[in-house]
């Protein structure tokens, strides 16, 4: 018979376990531990005014959104969310719609980037073009984009949904693979704005919430998630480093949040690793390259391989 456990704060059963915390926590009690750590990190880094955020229709992004604007009085934080139509058919189509709907429900305003229109062409387009993973294109293009439509509109910060294990599982495989470029360039919670250089701020306030807490959070909030998954990320290498997670979890529940906070002491300690960031020649948005930056390379090649 499996005992059932009792909320750490009151005499209500628990609904989730957070190992890694040592922590039971009924329904009521989960949803503010969740937005209290949000709350936390916002505070932490000194965020206000307005804060984008960047929502795919995926769990983490749109929990993000939904606990950012719950908190955003008390923050003094103004909440703007933003979506990117990426053109990856009925995954982006779907996404879109849900995110559309969602904003509309919890009242925050909403920009919907379409990439066709505003740069070209479509995810699927470009990768035809490069020799990266499908992923990594899709990466350099929304990183580049997000950046200039928050630097346009002149917002401060820019809020992802990352969360713990997609930062430890990319610091794993870096180690895995001995990818000391990865490694060097580290994993950031915060990174202050450098106007000089047409670079917003970025914070990734679930840096230290995992998918599971993300996915629960969404679930009691009935906050809709986008149930097609990605086409083209199916095969991402980073998705089968991921699963080791669950048996080193299991060993050492606090493993991932120690494996993030060694590399990142690491890391910073190590003066040449630091990252040189100038401006992009041919756009004027950040980049650690001499001339071009990574979205500039790709889309000339995507124009040359065009006009052939
Ligand atoms: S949209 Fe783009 Fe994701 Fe699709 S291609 Fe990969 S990165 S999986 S969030
Ligand atoms: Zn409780
Ligand atoms: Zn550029």
């Amino acid at each position: 018979m499996t005992k059932t456990r009792k909320c750490k704060y009151c005499d209500q059963n628990a609904i989730i376990r957070l190992a890694y915390a040592n922590l039971s926590l009924c329904k009521k009690h989960f949803i503010e531990f969740y937005e209290k750590r949000i709350k936390k990190m916002i505070e932490k880094y000194k965020i206000k005014g307005e804060v984008m955020v960047a929502v795919s229709g995926g769990k983490d992004s749109m929990a993000l959104l939904h606990a950012l604007n719950k908190i955003s009085n008390e923050a003094g934080i103004d909440v703007i969310a933003y979506h990117i139509d990426l053109g990856i058919g009925k995954y982006s189509e779907e996404s879109k719609k849900i995110v559309l709907e969602f904003a509309k429900r919890i009242g925050v305003l909403l920009i919907v980037s379409d990439i066709k229109n505003d740069l070209g062409f479509t995810i699927p387009e470009i990768i035809k073009y490069s020799n990266k993973p499908p992923c990594a294109v899709c990466g350099i293009v929304k990183r580049w984009l997000i950046n200039r439509v928050a630097y346009d509109l002149g917002i401060k910060y820019v809020a992802t949904g990352h969360n713990i294990d997609d930062v430890s599982t990319m610091y794993l495989k870096a180690l895995l693979t001995q990818d000391i470029y990865s490694l060097s360039r580290g994993q950031y919670e915060h990174m202050d704005p450098m106007p000089e250089i047409k670079m917003v701020g970025r914070i990734r306030p679930q840096f230290y919430l995992s998918e599971r807490e993300n996915r629960l959070y969404t679930i009691l909030n009935d906050i809709p998630v986008v149930d097609i998954e990605c086409p083209l990320g199916k095969r991402a290498v980073i998705h089968k480093y991921k699963v080791a997670w669950d048996t080193l979890l299991r060993i050492n529940p606090v493993g991932q949040i120690n494996l993030t906070k060694t590399m990142i002491k690491i890391t910073k300690n190590l003066r040449e690793t630091e990252r040189e960031l100038r401006q992009c020649s041919r756009c004027g948005f950040p980049t650690e390259s001499d001339r071009l930056c990574a979205f500039c390379r790709l889309v000339s090649r995507f124009k040359s391989w065009k006009k052939e």
